[in-house]
């Protein structure tokens, strides 16, 4: 494979080698589905039906505390015995709970007892109303009060104990309260165990699965561990091998990014199975799941680079992870701001030349208008001086507010009879003109 970044793998790989995150996907039994989970894409198809019943272990014909407990798929409800897919909702001798009965285990063909009691109950860690990841779930396997009691089976772990556990007195949650999320649901009801790939899902909120519910949803609790391959668990990858599907190597690019800059990381997988597929990749920037994506259906030995890209980060150390590739890269210093481009230098330029031509354009205005003021001032003093050689005239104030009073500003008087003086000399020399 070509490796655009060599000296970065190499320190990709120490820092791997020094600290290796483990990523692998938990999707077992009693995990809640978180968003960034990849059982999104199933759809989901409603199991029905499914009844809870009891294995009776010692024989006498009804269910006792701590008798195992099956989700039976199969018709009558709990009339027929323990068969092949039937789900261990709590563990039988070595058979952990949340696991598919095969055909040739021990506890095939066994005599079921039920149904039993199946209200499922949450413990609303949240007080949301809604299950979501954190919050607890009980199928309350007696009748009894609506807070964790003995006999209820766990779905959800809690402070220690796993799912697929029986509460017994003493246990950390025995008498908290639980609450019915969405209104009186019961395991075996239809739409509420539904099934996605191969993978067996409760149904939280209790939607019509594949009408309103048509992905598998946050909150929803598995109840049968998820094949590892959600793409060949589909029927969608070649029958003969089996692939397994690797993050090899990840890579920032750029090498060291600035901060508050997007940037892409380069995934590099390759197939190391016998058979052909696609894999799962999800990648987490600081721990946080940030993406999640399948890779290209791979030959064995094939191998493909995946590239993701990763919202701006403050400077300083952080860490990625593609599956269980982790590696530590420093985000640098913010990149300065760009000085302009060729383009936009080009016309700053051009406006500058074209405000220049402007003030060249007016300076021809100004001093058009400055020859006319100077062509105006002559004309006013050779008006004045032309004024001051005729006869003053000596006016009465009969324009003035002190009628019968000498005109004292004789100079105002002068200039006027020194326009009309004027006027009548243009008048005279444009006759002379015409005769
Ligand atoms: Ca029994
Ligand atoms: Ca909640
Ligand atoms: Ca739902």
């Amino acid at each position: 494979m070509r490796n655009l970044y060599p000296m970065w793998i190499a320190a990709l790989a120490l820092a791997a080698l020094a600290s290796p995150v483990a990523l692998a996907a938990n999707y077992g039994f009693g995990t809640e589905v978180a968003k960034a989970d990849y059982d999104y894409t199933p759809v989901p198809t409603a199991v029905t039906p499914v009844s809870v019943c009891a294995i009776d272990d010692n024989g006498d014909g009804v269910a006792n505390a701590g008798e195992p407990v099956v989700l039976s798929l199969k018709s009558p409800v709990c009339a027929v015995k323990t068969t092949a897919k039937d789900i261990r909702l709590s563990s039988y001798g070595s058979f952990k709970a949340g696991t598919a009965i095969r055909a040739d285990d021990s506890d095939v063909s066994l005599t079921l007892i039920g149904p039993l009691n199946d209200n499922l109950w949450a413990l609303d860690v949240d007080l949301d109303g809604k299950v979501k990841p954190g919050d607890g779930l009980y199928l309350a396997l007696v009748a009894g009060p609506m807070k964790v009691s003995a006999g209820y089976l766990r779905l959800v772990p809690y402070d220690g104990k796993p799912a697929g556990a029986i509460v017994v007195a003493g246990d950390p949650d025995m008498n908290l309260a639980l609450v019915d999320v969405a209104g009186g649901l019961h395991l075996m009801a239809a739409n509420i165990v539904y099934k996605a790939g191969s993978a067996y899902y409760i149904n939280v909120d209790g939607g019509a699965i594949g009408t309103t519910d048509t992905v598998v949803e946050e909150g929803d609790v598995r109840i049968l561990e998820k094949a590892p391959n959600p793409w060949a668990d589909q029927g969608g990858a070649a029958k003969a091998g089996k692939p397994d599907v690797q993050v090899t190597a990840i890579a920032t690019d750029p090498a060291s990014p600035a901060a508050g800059a997007a940037f892409r990381v380069l995934i590099d997988v390759a197939n190391k199975g016998d058979g052909a597929g696609a894999g799962l990749v999800t990648t987490t920037l600081n721990g946080a799941p940030m993406d999640t994506r399948g890779t290209p259906t791979l030959d064995p030995a094939a191998t493909a680079r995946l590239v993701v890209t990763m919202p701006g980060l403050p400077a300083g150390p952080a860490t990625l992870a593609a599956n269980a590739v982790a590696a530590n890269f420093t985000v640098g210093p913010a990149a300065a701001a760009p000085g302009p481009s060729a383009a936009e230098f080009k016309a700053l330029s051009d406006k500058v030349i074209g405000m220049a031509g402007d003030v060249w354009v007016a300076n021809q205005h100004i001093g058009a208008a400055e020859t006319k003021i100077t062509a105006l001032e002559g004309r006013v003093t050779a008006l004045e001086q032309a004024g001051a050689k005729a006869q003053p005239l000596t006016t009465q104030g009969a324009a003035s507010s002190d009628a019968g009073a000498t005109n004292t500003v004789p100079g105002a008087d002068t200039a006027l009879a020194g326009l009309a003086v004027a006027d009548v000399a243009l008048a005279a020399g444009l006759r002379r003109r015409k005769a």
